[in-house]
């Protein structure tokens, strides 16, 4: 996987692992959309024998996405949790994984519901506080699993911090990097193990692909995802690999619109009696914000969390009110979406202690124009609105 390291960030968005394609020249990485290669002799072939195992469009894909977190290797996954999923096959019956208070509703169900069956032991901790970790830490302890910022109320994991408490107890610091994007931010380099991206979301950025992405530096970590990853299956199509590389090249661009108008809206929240508490890490009022200005490095990112002042009947009202920004679940595409994780994304953590509020509205800003997406949010707070007081 190798590409060239001279180059910037948006430089190899466009060409890490996308050469022109040798037979043809064809400017743009071709999708091959085969199962299988020809073999000249049995075993002797041009690097690709079955696509379960390598396909070409992939592979390109695999570069770039190591290449934008200055890492050696990549794997790119069927979705987000078939990455996670192979991840926690480093684990063995009996290990335990300590992870956030705070994360995607899926991933917590895959542990609770599926891993703990085969032993995995688990305990959540609030990853803001480091004593909290340490404390949580037991001789059996492998891995620690953070997303920073986390879904949906946009905690910040301190990444260096972690990586020292990890260092120390044996484990691997696993960065689930999905909501910052290697372009805000890069784990590695803060001594995380192995990075973590449902390539859905941001990377693909454009809403029309399902993925995932695990990326590090540890041969031996490649060698053992890599033959769990052929074993089990986990793969993306070619098509869907070809999704997230065009995506890939525009990353940098979006991501300073994301930037951009995330802060815009934040504002408005700020500023308006129907809402309770906003969360966005660019705030200086934000818990984790000295901590994101040392680990994000090119802004705060798109994604915004805030309660309704009217409680849970005022935040269903509020996202079946907006036009622009829709009722979905999902982020990190070019369109503004909004959802009730109580409802929906994090339904699952209903009965583990950590539910979310039911008057938590999460936005994943897009790249629209700012007054549209303004206007919306200004009539959806007016349809909220608490009533004057009369005199
Ligand atoms: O959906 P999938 O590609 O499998 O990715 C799972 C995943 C992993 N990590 C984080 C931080 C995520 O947010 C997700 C998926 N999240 C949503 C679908 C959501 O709306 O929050």
């Amino acid at each position: 996987m190798s590409y060239d390291r001279s180059q910037r960030f948006e430089t190899r968005a466009i060409h890490a692992g996308q050469d022109p394609d040798p037979t043809t020249g064809a400017v743009i990485t071709p999708i091959y959309q085969t199962s299988t290669f020809a073999q000249e002799e049995v075993g002797k072939h041009k690097g690709f024998d079955y696509s379960r195992s390598d396909n070409p469009t992939r592979s390109a894909l695999q570069t770039a996405l190591a290449s934008l977190e200055d890492a050696d290797w990549a794997l790119a996954y069927a979705s987000g949790l078939a990455g996670t999923q192979n991840v926690w096959y480093l684990l063995a019956p009996g290990d335990h994984m300590i992870l956030s208070d705070d994360a995607y509703g899926g991933t917590y169900r895959l542990v609770s519901k599926v891993l703990a069956r085969y032993g995995l032991e688990y305990t959540m901790v609030d990853l803001t506080d480091l004593d909290a970790v340490r404390a949580a830490v037991q001789p059996n302890t492998k891995m620690i699993w953070a997303e920073t910022p986390t879904n949906p109320y946009l905690k910040i994991v301190d990444i260096a911090g972690m990586a020292e408490i990890a260092k120390g107890a044996g484990a691997r610091l696993v960065i689930d990097n999905t909501f910052a994007s290697p372009y805000l931010q890069k784990p590695l380099s803060l001594g995380a193990d192995l990075v973590l991206h449902s390539t859905t979301k941001y990377l693909g950025g454009h809403s029309d692909v399902v993925g995932g992405a695990v990326i590090g530096n540890d041969p031996e970590v490649y060698d053992t995802l890599k033959f769990h990853q052929n074993a089990a299956g986990a793969v993306p199509a070619p098509f869907d690999s070809w999704l997230v590389l065009r995506g890939l090249k525009t990353l940098s661009v979006r991501m300073r619109e994301h930037n951009r108008n995330a802060a815009k809206i934040v504002e408005l929240l700020s500023n308006n009696p129907a809402v309770e508490q906003v969360y966005y890490p660019g705030l200086e009022s934000h818990p984790g914000h000295e901590v994101a200005k040392r680990q994000m490095l090119n802004g705060f990112g798109g994604m915004v969390s805030f309660t309704t002042a009217g409680g849970y009947a005022a935040a269903r009202k509020f996202v079946e009110t907006t036009k622009v920004f829709t009722l979905a679940e999902s982020l990190g595409g070019i369109e503004s979406l909004i959802e009730h994780p109580g409802e929906m994304t994090h339904a699952s953590m209903a009965g583990s202690g950590h539910e979310v509020a039911d008057n938590l509205i999460r936005l994943s800003v897009g790249i629209e124009h700012i007054d549209d997406l303004v206007e919306d949010i200004e009539q959806a707070l007016a349809a909220v609105a608490p009533a004057k007081a009369t005199v």
